[in-house]
């Protein structure tokens, strides 16, 4: 039987489906989280045939295998399955797949993989359909995020200065987060990259968002015509050759400068070679970026031109816990299964926002953010934006990426793969351009070494070798002598 229709036209959501209590409006084909099937009578996935008995994340994740007329022949066997066919996260991997070069964004993943008009777009209703594996996704693509923004406590918030030199930066804030509140309003770019001029001048430019180089043109579409759980975020390290600008006080023309705080950029001694340092960030509201620490232990700034930024933070050690909800690989290098934005606001916030150690600030359109070497962070735009970001080696911290490059060097990035030796690579550089800093620098590092060692000869002394009480906790790995490893 052909399911039967709700709407042939339909942009969104139709009038009158929503939901004002939550202001999360009714899922488009009707589809309820999973625990209403117990107070109703139908169930439509019991006439999926085979596939009812599969649990739901597992139909999905079968699906995937399947290509796009294998989907839409899947979708027309019934309503469930018309549903489960449907799922968006099917379609942004079919586009992915598809990597058509010639398209246009029309709404959501499926009717721009299948390239539908509005007069043939439809909608089935799926009421009846109970599954939190298809709900989930659009749930959290409605519900509201700004809130988790609001009424950040006294404790947390993140310092808001409105000038610094570069030895008050070096001496007191080099291990802070602060919002620079006065800078980029002088910037050329802040008063000319609204987004008239950007696609009047770059509409046909490709810049990188996630896995796809798309015509800013058709960014800009999906902008303002999409509503994703997680948004496709553009991120863009070759902007400035791509759009044939100029960045630094050096040049006359420039269309901006990092502000003069935070000092010369060590990693400039690298010339050519330096790993990637700037991105042009722009995305709808609701994007953003899931926690992590920035690469190679570099410290970092964000200019906000467009929109603003709500920004949340915690410092890292080897003492401390990862932030709330954030689960990192053994080694430390990575955040293992991390979560959408909205899926960690809405499950983390309220423990994070309590744990000691955190940091929270909202950062304006005209402002800067400072994110110190190895802080964890994650940022949500509170409304479309459009940002700039650079990774720099501040001098005081000059001995915290030599450390990472020489004691993670599998977890180095962004150096291009003619670069063997990353750490070597600094060290030579350093020594003929800043040979006093380099000294230094790796005084600082035989010292931590040292407190770090003895700190570890105290946890794995064994008992008859110091203060352990008798029977107590033992730690000991049996002769590896090596505290490196
Ligand atoms: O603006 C954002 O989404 C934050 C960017 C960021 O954290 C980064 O570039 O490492
Ligand atoms: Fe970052």
């Amino acid at each position: 039987m052909a399911p039967s229709a709700v709407s042939t036209r339909d942009h969104d959501l139709p009038n009158g489906m929503r939901d004002t209590s939550t202001a999360i409006p009714r899922h488009p084909l009707g589809v309820k989280p999973s625990g209403n099937a117990y107070t109703s009578t139908v169930n439509l996935k019991d006439h999926a045939g085979a596939f009812a008995v599969l649990p739901d994340e597992l139909l999905i994740s079968f699906l995937e295998y399947l290509h796009v007329p294998e989907l839409l022949r899947l979708g027309t066997a019934c309503k469930a399955l018309y549903a489960f066919t449907s799922a968006e996260e099917l379609w942004r991997a079919a586009f992915l797949e598809l990597h058509p070069e010639q398209f246009e964004w029309r709404g959501n993943w499926r009717w721009t993989c299948l390239g539908l008009p509005p007069e043939r777009r439809t909608r089935i209703d799926c009421r009846g359909l109970f599954s939190d594996a298809l709900y989930r996704p659009f749930f959290c693509a409605y519900t509201p995020l700004n809130q988790y923004a609001a009424d950040i406590p006294t404790e947390n918030r993140i310092a808001r200065l409105d000038d610094l030199t570069s030895e008050e930066f070096h001496d007191q804030w080099i291990n802070k987060p602060f919002i620079l509140t006065k800078p980029v309003t002088e910037w050329p770019v802040y008063r000319d990259w609204t987004v008239e001029a950007l696609l009047r001048d770059h509409a046909e430019t490709k810049f990188r968002a996630e896995a796809v180089d798309w015509p800013l043109r058709t960014y800009f579409s999906y902008l303002e015509n999409s509503h994703e759980e997680s948004p496709l975020y553009l991120f863009d390290r070759g902007f400035a050759e791509k759009m044939q600008v100029k960045i630094g006080r050096a040049s006359e023309d420039a269309i901006y400068w990092p502000p003069d705080c935070f000092g010369e950029d060590l990693f400039s001694v690298l010339g050519e070679q330096r790993p990637d340092s700037k991105w042009l960030i722009i995305g709808p509201a609701r994007s953003g970026s899931t926690f992590h620490k920035d690469p190679n232990g570099t410290s970092a700034w964000n200019a906000v031109l467009t929109g603003s930024k709500y920004w949340i933070m915690f410092p890292s050690s080897p003492t401390l816990p990862p932030p709330p909800g954030v689960i990192l690989s053994a080694d430390q290098s990575e955040i293992t299964s991390p979560l959408s934005i909205a899926e960690y606001l809405l499950s983390f916030h309220e423990i994070a926002r309590s744990t000691p150690g955190c940091r929270e600030g909202i950062c304006n359109a005209g402002e800067v953010l400072h994110v110190p070497s190895g802080w964890f962070h994650l940022v949500l735009n509170l409304d479309a934006s459009i940002a700039i970001t650079q990774n720099f080696v501040p001098q005081k911290k000059l001995p915290d990426v030599l450390a990472f490059l020489k004691d993670s060097p599998d977890q180095v990035s962004g150096f291009t793969d003619d670069v063997e030796d990353p750490y070597g690579l600094f060290v030579e550089r350093l020594r003929e351009q800043y040979p006093s800093l380099l000294e230094e620098a790796f005084k600082v590092m035989e010292r931590r070494g040292k407190e770090h060692k003895s700190k570890w000869e105290q946890l794995v002394k064994k008992p008859d070798e110091g203060d352990q009480e008798a029977g107590g906790f033992s730690f000991g790995f049996g002769g590896d002598e090596d505290e490196d490893e």
